[in-house]
């Protein structure tokens, strides 16, 4: 609850811009310094530019209620740029490298983590499926 409220604030002080995760906020997170995946806050899904969980971070707050499978475009920011993804949220989250959720994907377990995409989705994914 507390991130969630914190990324609602920054988001909108940030001006909102192109929040495509449809009813999520997709929030630029500190840039990973050290690449620390355990800094993903809670209930929230962290994307990484590079592999590792380095380079740019985003995530966005899974809020309470929000509807199961619905297909969210990943930002324009990050189309094609994620490497590595951590999912602290207790879904399911089925990614895939073209819009509304179709063509090549893979699931990412409720609370599990993926230090690398491989090279079928590396700066590939567009969508994902919540
Ligand atoms: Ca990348």
């Amino acid at each position: 609850m507390t991130f969630s409220r914190i990324s609602r604030r920054v988001a909108a002080s940030a001006a909102a811009a192109a929040l495509a995760f449809t009813g999520l906020e997709l929030t630029a997170a500190a840039p990973a310094s050290a690449a620390d995946p355990s800094s993903c806050p809670a209930n929230a899904v962290c994307m990484y530019e590079h592999a590792d969980y380095e380079g740019v971070a985003v995530y966005s707050v899974l809020d309470d209620g929000f509807p199961s499978g619905v297909c969210a475009a990943i930002n324009s920011d990050f189309n094609d740029r994620i490497s590595s993804i951590v999912n602290n949220t207790p879904r399911n989250l089925i990614w895939y490298v073209d819009a509304d959720c179709q063509g090549a994907s893979f699931t990412l377990a409720p609370n599990g983590r993926i230090s690398y995409v491989g090279g079928t989705f590396n700066d590939r994914l567009t969508s994902v499926r919540i």
